[in-house]
């Protein structure tokens, strides 16, 4: 491999033995029984490892947290826009090494690990202007000289847990957010990604340390399902904000609605494109390609299905075909490939299975797949975008697969392709490919799609943050990023001033003394 990893390791303070959690600039050193390892499914090398953090190192977390709370959500909110705006510049310092490390850890091309850091940078920036426009309303008061509004404040400790497809992105979402609104973060990455998470959390840390910031406003703790466990039951943190599959979601929910919490839940997709008759295919080409092999098929926007009108149908798909056979596929370090590795074996043997049940149910395979092996693919991550020819019903086509597996199922009217797009558990993201007016704003109608994002002539995935983003259904309803997905990390309070000189009450009601 060309690129130096250890320098880049250095350079983002990774160490070969890390500790299981982090308050700031202070990093656990207890030294507990359970170790994370992260391999590279790129050359199936073991990265570093860490630490994972027991019940008590979480606790004295938590502990960290409440105390910074009391001190940070009294910091003027655009002040506290001013340390994430130092956040994106340490972002854009370290964009080329953290970049690679996603890339390197994860196994995303390049292009996408660069590209999820300017994400992580394009939200600082909104977060910044938003950190001075936390508005609420004013109303007018039924009773003379009362003045009536609402104001956002902060909830307290904000839990992020993550998902490994965007090991670094989500959490930053989440985290320029919160922290502009006034609340602490603990962080619970994915196991499978923890160094990308311990690079951020030193490039953090030290814009906090420069600010003479006490520690505890930003927090990480290393662990697994367990650690997440703690955090869903906790009462002492008013919001979960969950990113994973439907299974977990659903656990997460629960777990806090028992105790009356707040979550905010972004979780599987089962995302289409519509192809239709009045489309533009060459540019529909690109948005389905990227859309269904990029990041190898593992981001919950991913294109799972497309629709494709019968007239066009054997058109398109020879065109897929061929764009399959020029995809190159390797070392995601290398900027020539297209597809790197999926994040595991165990997502292989997921994608294996799901490609068997395909077929199972009649599903013809235009591009087969398979697995690739030689000293290439030595990480055994490796494996063939495919595409198979479904029935929307088929079971494995209602399910979300983490992989590069493109369903093509045929459709004759608008109003049975977009009943198509809908008949799925999930309702995250949606496109339509047309030139036609009538056919775009029927998608984007209240009968249209039924997803959180409908998206016109372009594809299903890399949503831009300055939307709201998330999905309906098995999606979860959760709302993060842009417009004002910020309300899910404040409670509002609703104020009544009387500057009268006496207490008339409301709908009139006499009570006198
Ligand atoms: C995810 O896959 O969890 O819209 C997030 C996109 C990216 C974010 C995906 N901006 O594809």
């Amino acid at each position: 491999m060309s690129t130096d990893i250890q320098s880049i390791l250095n350079k983002l303070g990774i160490n070969a033995s890390n500790a299981a959690y982090s308050t700031g600039s202070n990093w656990g050193v207890e030294l507990n029984a359970n170790t994370l390892e992260s391999f590279s499914p790129v050359d199936g090398k073991l990265i570093a490892s860490a630490k994972v953090a027991s019940a008590a190192d979480y606790d004295a977390v938590v502990h960290k947290a409440q105390e910074a709370f009391t001190a940070w959500r009294t910091v003027p909110a655009p002040k506290r826009g001013e340390i994430v705006r130092q956040f994106g510049d340490a972002l854009r310092e370290n964009k080329d090494a953290l970049g690679t490390l996603v890339s390197y850890e994860m196994g995303k091309s390049l292009q996408e690990g660069f590209g999820e850091v300017q994400e992580m940078i394009d939200i600082c920036d909104f977060a910044v202007g938003l950190s001075r426009q936390l508005y609420g309303l004013t109303m007018h008061s039924e009773r003379p000289s009362h003045r009536m509004y609402e104001q956002w404040h902060p909830l307290g400790i904000v839990g992020i847990i993550s998902a490994f497809n965007f090991p670094v992105a989500v959490w930053s979402w989440n985290t320029a957010l919160a922290l502009v609104c006034g609340n602490v973060c603990i962080w619970k990455p994915s196991e499978k990604t923890p160094l990308t998470a311990i690079a951020c959390q030193h490039i953090i840390a030290k814009v906090f340390k420069d600010n003479d910031i006490a520690e505890g406003v930003c927090n990480l703790v290393l662990g697994d399902r367990e650690v997440g466990e703690l955090m869903t039951n906790d009462g002492r943190i008013p919001l979960i904000s969950a990113t994973g599959s439907t299974r977990m979601g659903k656990a997460v929910g629960a777990a806090v609605g028992a105790r009356l919490g707040k979550s905010l839940l972004e979780l599987g997709g089962n995302n289409a494109i519509i192809i239709s008759e009045h489309a533009d295919l060459d540019m529909s080409l690109i948005g389905a390609v990227f859309g269904a092999v990029g990041t190898a098929g593992q981001r919950c926007t991913s294109t799972r299905r497309l629709i494709i009108h019968e007239s066009v149908y054997d058109a398109f798909t020879a065109k897929l075909v061929k764009a399959y056979g020029q995809l190159r596929i390797g070392d995601p370090l290398d900027q020539n490939n297209h597809v790197g590795p999926l994040i595991d074996t165990d997502a292989v043997a997921a994608y294996l299975d799901s490609i068997a049940k395909c077929k199972e149910e009649g599903g013809n395979f235009v591009v087969e797949g398979g697995v690739l092996s030689g000293d290439a693919y030595i990480s055994g991550c490796y494996v063939k975008p495919c595409i198979a020819e479904v029935q929307n019903d088929f079971k494995i086509v209602q399910h979300e697969t983490f992989a590069p597996i493109l369903y093509l199922i045929k459709y004759k009217t608008l109003d049975e392709a977009i009943a198509l797009q809908n008949a799925v558990p999930q309702g995250l993201s949606s496109a339509i490919m047309t030139l036609n007016l009538r056919e775009a704003e029927q998608f984007l109608s209240a009968k249209g799609s039924d997803c959180g994002i409908a998206n016109v002539n372009i594809g299903t995935s890399g949503a831009e943050i300055g939307g709201a983003f998330g999905g309906e259904k098995e999606t979860g309803g959760g709302r993060e990023s842009g417009s004002d997905a910020w309300r899910a990390y404040m409670r509002r309070q609703t104020n009544t001033i009387n500057y009268s000189n006496t207490l008339p009450l409301a709908q009139g009601i006499k009570f006198d003394l």
